[in-house]
């Protein structure tokens, strides 16, 4: 055993130090002292937890070395730093991410393999914090990567969550919510800082008095007051010294608040009312729409905000700098309004508490915040009933009516004569019950506002948002998603990962346009069988999984058709239902037909309470059922629903893809970001003119993407001109046989009313124009299927994506923000 190094506590600890090292022998050395001195192990009797958190210090510990040096390195240079508001992160397993960032994951594979262990078998033990529902939170996930690569000074702000999203469990075809434990066996990857905590206050009433030198104050007498305790989890760059912040609050009880109670006997009062405290960061909502007037989800938002707020305000207490330059060193992203009720909580701490006067206040305020839109439906904007804001935030709301009165005032000096859209433009929603509209007040209180793709953006500005548009066109901007090709290639696809930089060098990884280096082999063919066994062995992997995990037995040779996403009506996964119950009596008719074989995957939570939903995945399982067990589809079709999709399922899934199912109803899908990572792995896309598909299909190039169905106008022009869903149904023979079959109880066991409600919708309302666009959908399907006949053809095509793909990289949506709209720059941490 080699001798261990001291550290002298003067001089920092070298590179061969036990805790910083990066060697396959440092590297286990320090597993086994933390086996021993963390967990009280030894190698014989550890188990699977034991050395997945014993390898997880080990990580953590030279994540720590950098974590400190960043903050040291911002201390000095000051920079102007990006706070990333948002209630959602989806960061995905830490651990193998966390390798990948210092480059260790070969010398780690190589350490454990001297003690007899596999490193993916411990980094399979990892259960993952799924703080949010889908799209929102994994891309605060990815921005968040993308900063610290990018060596941006930033803070993401959000809630630790003690159940995040829940789990799901398949039961007789429905799904089934089982609370997520994700802390279960403590978070290796978390440090708590009690030091680092604040007290929120809620409710009570607000005096208005005057003060000995006649200014006016306020005073909030509250009822009620929370804490929240940071937890701060590392986020390191990939292969720079950068090691950011994810700070998450978590509630907890007042204390000085529980002692009154305490001495005045009521101790099992003070414990319930500490148990009440806690409930703040209890759980996640899990719904991926806005569901207004729930009073806990206010609390939330405003209890995360609070503390963020405070921090911040603590921060720029140590720069020494006048409170009025506030905005000179944060840049706020709100992202959705979830974290919107930040503008009228810094106008409260600037006025209220450091005494800022109100323009003062509103200009700092007004340069700090930016606000990112992430939805188009009118249902999921959030507004807040008034009576329970008035209730939760009085002082909130005086603050809200202030911004209000005085950005209406001007508008009726520049609408003199039009108090329509006076009150359309209101954050005040005046129509009872009245309401406070969170998105007009992310307007008004913040200097940008962008949409998530092109298309959307354009949306914003001439619906949802097109009052603010005719009066601040400037503030609009587009800023297309974009997600890691750290996690999103690398980890998921180690395979194609070395295959790329076997052709292209590793330039790729940072720099995601070198891609298009692949045009030029698109056609060669001893490239296009390495690339042919690339996929092949993920898609072997994703079948022995589902194999072990559901039974399920599927080809690897087959085309994997995959649709994986949240379960919603717009997205459609009924669509795809249809066209599979239309293979399905095709082959029945035909048994003969020369059809390629496909097994379409489907993977996807629904919210709890939305019924259609979860009838959507009960007739997914239901025609699995039939169609798996059907001697006549002869292994050509096949049908399986992956349970539980999660970060970690999707880095299995996204790799395994020959086509990807991007179908929601154009104008609907704000962007996507499943449909980058399916194209980025080497699959096509079958979608529609929606969301980010647009840009992709631009990108990669019309020839390389199957496009069908209506475009957002056609969308509109259809359901203006009196849409009658029924009369397609009776012209179209194959639709109507689908439909029939589903409807008659065939995947019911014979019940015709099981999806009775679905059917009935699709007849009577079809709200999402899946009639309108199915026969679009099926024939181009046909096209799918011809194009995968001819391999050759069908590679080319895959090449030719993964190419073109490296704008859809979060580092290039990151440097837009930080050029257009954060002003910031990079400050470089050495090594
Ligand atoms: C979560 C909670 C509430 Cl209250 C509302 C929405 C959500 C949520 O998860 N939204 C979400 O994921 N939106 C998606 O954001 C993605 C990132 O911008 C988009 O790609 C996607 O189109 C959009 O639906």
């Amino acid at each position: 055993m080699p001798a261990r190094k001291q550290s002298s506590g003067t001089v920092p600890p070298g590179p061969e130090h036990t805790r910083t090292g990066l060697s396959a022998e440092t590297l286990r050395q320090a597993f086994l002292d933390n086996l021993f001195y963390i967990q009280g192990r030894f190698p014989e009797i550890a188990t699977d937890d034991d050395r997945y958190q014993a390898l997880s210090y080990t990580v953590r510990d030279r994540l720590l070395h950098r974590w400190v040096r960043t903050i040291q390195a911002y201390k000095e240079r000051d920079p102007r730093t990006v706070c990333y508001l948002s209630a959602e992160y989806l960061p995905g397993p830490h651990l193998a991410n966390n390798l990948l960032s210092l480059g260790i994951v070969d010398a780690t594979r190589e350490a454990l393999r001297g003690l007899g262990l596999d490193l993916d078998a411990i980094l399979d033990h990892e259960e993952e914090p799924g703080l949010g529902n889908g799209g929102l939170g994994r891309l605060a996930a990815c921005f968040m990567d993308s900063l610290a690569t990018l060596e941006i000074p930033a803070i993401g702000y959000g809630i630790r969550y003690e159940y995040g999203i829940f789990d799901q469990k398949i039961q007789d075809g429905w799904q089934v919510e089982t609370s997520d434990t994700w802390l279960h066996y403590g978070n290796p990857w978390e440090v708590r800082r009690p030091g680092i905590c604040y007290d929120v206050r809620i409710g009570g009433r607000t005096e208005h008095v005057t003060d000995e030198h006649g200014r006016l104050r306020v005073h909030w007498r509250h009822a009620d007051l929370f804490r929240g305790v940071a937890y701060d989890t590392p986020v390191a760059g990939y292969g720079v010294e950068t090691v950011n912040l994810l700070r998450l609050w978590r509630a907890e009880a007042a204390e000085d608040f529980d002692f009154t109670v305490f001495n005045q006997g009521d101790y099992v009062g003070a414990v319930m009312r500490k148990v009440r405290s806690e409930t703040i960061s209890k759980v996640l909502y899990p719904n991926d729409e806005a569901d207004s007037g729930k009073r806990l989800r206010l609390l939330q938002q405003y209890f995360f905000v609070s503390c963020s707020l405070q921090d911040m305000l603590r921060i720029f207490a140590t720069t020494g700098r006048p409170l009025a330059e506030f905005h000179a060193k944060f840049a706020a992203q709100l992202n959705d309004t979830h974290p919107t009720i930040a503008v009228a909580e810094l106008m409260r701490l600037l006025v209220d508490e450091h005494g800022l006067d109100w323009d003062e206040a509103w200009q700092a305020t007004r340069h700090t915040f930016a606000y990112t839109n992430h939805t188009l439906l009118p249902e999921a904007l959030e507004k807040w009933p008034l009576p329970l804001f008035a209730d939760v935030l009085p002082r909130h709301l005086e603050i809200v009516y202030e911004i209000n009165r005085r950005f209406l005032d001007d508008m009726r000096l520049r609408y003199p004569d039009d108090p329509a859209r006076i009150a359309r433009l209101s954050i005040i929603d005046e129509t009872p019950p009245k309401y406070v509209r969170m998105a007009h007040l992310a307007s008004v209180g913040g200097h940008a506002i962008n949409g998530v793709a092109a298309l959307h953006t354009r949306l914003l500005g001439t619906t949802v948002l097109k009052d603010f548009h005719d009066i601040w066109p400037d503030k609009f901007q587009n800023k297309t998603n974009g997600v890691t090709p750290r996690r999103f290639l690398m980890l998921a696809n180690p395979g194609l990962a070395d295959l790329l930089t076997e052709a292209l060098g590793d330039g790729w990884t940072r720099d995601l346009e070198r891609l298009r280096g692949l045009e030029g082999l698109a056609d060669d063919p001893a490239f296009q069988d390495r690339w042919r066994q690339a996929k092949l062995i993920r898609k072997a992997a994703l079948a022995e999984r589902l194999r072990a995990g559901q039974g399920n037995a599927i080809d690897p040779a087959s085309l994997f058709d995959i649709q994986a996403k949240r379960i919603h009506e717009y997205k459609r996964q009924h669509l795809n239902l249809l066209h599979v119950v239309t293979l399905y009596n095709r082959l029945k008719h035909a048994p003969d037909a020369d059809v390629p074989a496909r097994t379409v995957l489907f993977g996807g939570k629904a919210a709890p309470g939305y019924a259609m939903a979860k009838l959507i995945i009960k007739l997914i399982n239901a025609v699995a059922e039939v169609v798996n067990r059907d001697p006549d589809m002869r292994d050509r079709l096949k049908v399986v629903f992956v349970p539980d999709y999660n970060v970690k399922v999707a880095q299995s899934v996204y790799p395994a893809a020959d086509l990807s199912e991007q179908i929601s109803t154009a104008g609907m899908e704000a962007s996507g970001t499943g449909n980058m990572k399916f194209s980025l792995n080497g699959a096509l896309t079958i979608g529609t003119l929606d969301g980010a598909n647009v840009e992709i299909r631009e990108a990669v190039g019309p020839d390389n993407f199957f496009l069908f169905g209506l475009d957002a106008d056609e969308a509109v022009r259809t359901r203006a001109a009196g849409y009658r869903p029924y009369a397609l149904y009776e012209r179209d023979p194959e639709l109507r046989a689908a439909v029939d079959l589903i409807a008659g109880g065939h995947f019911a066991h014979g019940d015709a009313g099981l999806f009775r409600p679905l059917v009935d919708h699709l007849l009577g309302r079809d709200d999402y124009l899946l009639l309108a666009d199915y026969r679009a959908y099926v024939d181009c399907q046909d096209r799918v299927a011809d194009a995968w006949r001819d391999p050759a053809r069908w590679t080319r095509m895959a090449i030719l994506n993964v190419a073109r793909m490296g704008r859809f990289s979060s580092d290039r949506a990151i440097a837009e923000y930080c050029r257009d709209i954060w002003n910031v720059a990079p400050a470089r941490v050495d090594g």
